[in-house]
């Protein structure tokens, strides 16, 4: 094996002894550099040396130079490589639900890979051909709605106003995903969701830089109004892409899938850990260490006290749980900022307010509700928030407050006063909701003064905000939900309506339904 890094292949073997180190396997090893990067780094290679025609430990140094990781166990594989070709004697070496649920492969699938320099698919490697259906696979992130129609290119079916239908300008390749009209769904939405799940699993493995590669290069294919099953080898040219995330474009136009994400949907610690992410309060890195940790199910991570939990009690969350996990269709996000408006109304009369988030984007369900609020009058705002909680808490309309904030000390806001509020709302019965669910609310409450920032920061998308924050930043401004601040001299400018922030940045406005940039 010449031209091999003998360091690498002495830490990949010496992980390999390491049994069942999970932690290992989930957290990137800082500075790995295999020699190629030709099976992914998501990849987890259990070798059975039984059988084995190679020298395991070839075979294994082989993987690690390969650029995927060798697994000390078949548990914590999601490739298993062996010769045997008897299924009870494989099960000597392997569990049955290991055989049953992962990628049994023969060794050519990494000879083959090592030879042609590009990661085989597994199912044309299979040695053992699992009886079962495969049911697993990436469950879409919050507010995703995975089985909703849209037609091609369309944005979402929310609004009334032409600029639902048609882009707001013709395309332009260009660098920040704020300048960029993005819609719900896109021409090229099965490319774009296959980059979503290798960005996932880069996120909850802890890879920051490779997620971040995998976010810019969706983020400008989702914007890109052509159809790329056309011309494949133009998505590399688009700014954000790039030569390696291109060529993947390519293999899901040939292959109609990209082989890692194929291995990363069948992969039970990322499914778990998604599982886990998908609960309130629980990031990336909190799902990644309960995993680490051992948990298995939600209750496990429950009781380390590691989601909303932490409010409850164990039973109590357990019980909410299915309610915060589905989605809140158009109509019953409707009915519950309606609900909160009215008991704002007789708090302060003549407050105005805006259903942000998702909602906003035109998405059909969200996973929450997000209302900014404020009032012409600032003397009326003192104290706003407080009495609406106290208000919905006497109703029983609130069954849970999970945090109440004044955002302003921490250095990503400015000093101006907004307060937020995340709690959990039991709607009364009604037609709409003759089986009413728990669901989770955020209301924010501004000065009427920095009432268009606060609606441009709640609205969204991720990326949309992310890449604002850092057009802002190039103008010489610090863009934040609370305020637009000059850097030259801190001042907090008046910004009571989202156009007039966009103007200030010479930035084409934008309608809410083109700020989808995430996946
Ligand atoms: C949501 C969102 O789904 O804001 O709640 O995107
Ligand atoms: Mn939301
Ligand atoms: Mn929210």
């Amino acid at each position: 094996m010449s031209g091999f890094d003998q360091k690498s292949i002495a830490r990949g073997a010496d992980a390999a002894r390491r049994t069942g180190e999970v932690r290992v396997i989930l957290s990137p090893e800082k500075g790995r550099r295999p020699g190629l990067r030709v099976l992914s780094q998501s990849t987890r290679v259990f070798v059975v040396e039984d059988k084995l025609v190679h020298p395991v430990r070839e075979i294994q140094e082989l993987v690690i130079k390969l650029g995927a990781q060798i697994s000390g166990t078949s548990e914590a594989a999601n490739v298993i490589v062996t010769s045997i070709r008897a299924p009870k004697r494989l099960l000597k070496h392997i569990s049955r639900e290991d055989s049953e649920d992962k990628y049994v492969v023969n060794p050519e699938w990494i000879l083959d890979s090592a030879e042609r320099a590009v990661m085989m698919d597994p199912d044309d490697y299979l040695a053992f051909k699992s009886s079962k259906e495969h049911v697993f696979h990436l469950p879409m992130k919050r507010g995703r709605t995975p089985d909703t129609e849209v037609e091609s290119g369309m944005p979402g079916p929310s609004t009334s106003s032409a600029s639902a239908t048609r882009p707001p300008r013709p395309w332009r390749d260009t660098r920040y995903a704020c300048e960029r009209p993005s819609p719900l769904q896109c021409i090229n939405q099965g490319l774009v969701d296959e980059l979503e799940v290798i960005r996932r699993e880069r996120e909850l493995t802890g890879d920051e830089f490779s997620k971040m590669a995998y976010m810019r290069a969706l983020s400008a294919i989702k914007a890109y109004p052509y159809d790329l099953s056309k011309n494949p080898s133009q998505a590399s040219k688009l700014t954000g892409v790039g030569s390696k995330i291109g060529k993947l474009a390519e293999q899901y136009y040939e292959k109609g899938c990209i082989i890692e994400a194929k291995i990363i949907r069948r992969d039970k610690a990322i499914q778990t850990m998604i599982a886990f992410n998908e609960l309130y309060g629980v990031g990336p890195t909190a799902a990644r260490d309960a995993y680490n940790e051992g948990c298995r199910t939600l209750e496990d991570v429950i009781k380390k006290g590691k989601s909303l939990g932490t409010h409850l009690t164990r039973s109590e969350s357990l019980r909410i749980l299915p309610d915060l996990q589905s989605k809140i269709p158009r109509p019953e996000v409707e009915a519950i900022a309606h609900l909160i408006s009215r008991m704002m109304e007789k708090i302060i009369p003549g407050c105005q307010h805006t259903i942000c988030g998702g909602y906003r984007r035109g998405k059909p369900e969200s996973s929450d509700v997000d209302i900014v609020y404020t009032h012409p009058d600032n003397r009326h705002n003192k104290a706003a928030l407080h009495r609406l909680l106290d208000d919905l808490r006497r109703e029983g309309i609130v069954t849970h407050i999970v945090s109440v904030t004044t955002p302003g000390l921490d250095e990503d806001s400015t000093n101006v006063h907004v307060d937020v509020a995340q709690i959990v709302v039991l709607p009364p019965i009604s037609p709409l909701t003759p089986n009413p669910r728990h669901r989770r609310v955020d209301i924010i409450f501004c000065p009427f003064s920095v009432y268009g920032a606060a609606v441009l920061g709640w609205t969204g998308s991720h990326i949309f905000e992310r890449d604002l924050r850092i057009f802002c930043r190039k103008e010489g401004y610090k863009f934040s939900f609370t305020g637009v601040t000059r850097l030259s001299d801190g001042k907090v400018l008046d910004t009571p309506t989202e156009r007039e922030i966009f103007e200030l940045f010479k930035l084409e406005w934008m309608p809410p339904e083109w700020r989808n940039c995430d996946a």
